[in-house]
């Protein structure tokens, strides 16, 4: 059973909290610690600066928990992982938990090799992770079910993917993003479901990953992450709703550079006239 999200905030998140949420990334322009793949670093790092947080890449152990005890969030994806920057992400990763930084992770290829999906379990296991954010794929092999994967990218998994979510935030004690043609957040009990965003996001590489990132920019301003991802995902959805408006009938090309371009446009009024979200109420 599905309730749209009301201004008056009857079913507990105001919509107009979500527009607050991204207003306050940008007066606060929280610093973004993130460990990730040698694929989308550049496009990260553009994202989030058109999102308007500060993005830096620190991944040498002799340097990662210096920079995640003085960042608002640290992100770990383990996209092109490698002995040295797990080890690294471990480092980084405690240290966050130590100082109150929210650690947000991408399990990017959980199930594709077993060295993945164990690295990302042990993160998991010995780290205490804010918010995890994958395909569904990603997450079932996360908590140990065996969603076929095709490499990085989501595979033909027919399960329900709201139950899932609800599963994987009980076993984790986390918040859990689950995204796809519909985006899932649940810390287990309280669950939105956001349809804002646009097929050809699927065409360009990154856009999983730098959703991840903009999730940690919210994380890094807002306590409440539930509202912290529904806000981001929103957000991301919007701008890539009107980027893909405006470079139609173009591909993926001009939609990488306008979905930039868009980010950094997003209003305020864009998120009130345009979020898509609703709220779960199970059944
Ligand atoms: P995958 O590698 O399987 O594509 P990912 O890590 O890249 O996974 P996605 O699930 O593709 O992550 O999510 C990235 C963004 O794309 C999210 O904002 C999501 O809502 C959006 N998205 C993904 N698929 C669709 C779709 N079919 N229609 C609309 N938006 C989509
Ligand atoms: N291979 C390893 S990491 C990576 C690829 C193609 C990028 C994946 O990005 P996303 O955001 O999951 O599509
Ligand atoms: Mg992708
Ligand atoms: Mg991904």
């Amino acid at each position: 059973v599905f309730l749209f999200l009301k201004r008056n905030g009857e079913i507990g998140l105001e919509k107009s909290k979500l527009a607050e949420t991204l207003q306050k990334v940008r007066e606060e322009n929280p610093l973004v610690h993130n460990m990730t793949n040698v694929v989308v670093t550049n496009f990260t790092a553009n994202g989030l600066l058109a999102l308007g947080a500060s993005p830096v890449m620190a991944n040498a152990k002799e340097e990662a928990a210096d920079m995640a005890k003085i960042a608002s969030s640290l992100v770990l994806n383990i996209g092109t992982l490698n002995p040295q920057t797990v080890e690294a992400m471990f480092l980084a990763g405690k240290a966050a938990n130590a100082y109150g930084v929210p650690v947000i992770f991408d399990p990017v290829g959980a199930g594709a090799t077993p060295y993945r999906t164990d690295t990302a379990q042990k993160l998991m296991n010995e780290l205490k992770v804010a918010v995890i954010r994958g395909n569904a794929a990603e997450i079932a092999n996360v908590v140990g079910e065996k969603w076929e994967i095709k490499g990085v990218d989501v595979g033909a998994g027919k399960g329900n993917t709201i139950e899932l979510a609800v599963t994987a935030a009980e076993k984790l004690h986390c918040v859990v993003v689950i995204t796809g043609k519909e985006d899932v957040v649940t810390d287990g009990k309280t669950t939105y479901i956001v349809t804002n965003g646009h097929p050809i996001l699927t065409k360009v590489t990154g856009t999983g990953c730098l959703l991840t990132s903009v999730i940690g920019a919210f994380a890094g301003v807002e306590k409440d992450l539930i509202q912290a991802s529904v806000a981001a995902l929103t957000y991301y959805g919007v701008a890539a709703d009107k980027a893909a408006a405006k470079i139609a009938p173009l591909g993926p090309g001009s939609f990488q550079m306008e979905f930039l371009n868009q980010l950094s446009m997003v209003s305020s009024e864009d998120m009130n006239i345009y979020a898509s979200v609703k709220k779960w109420n199970g059944g």
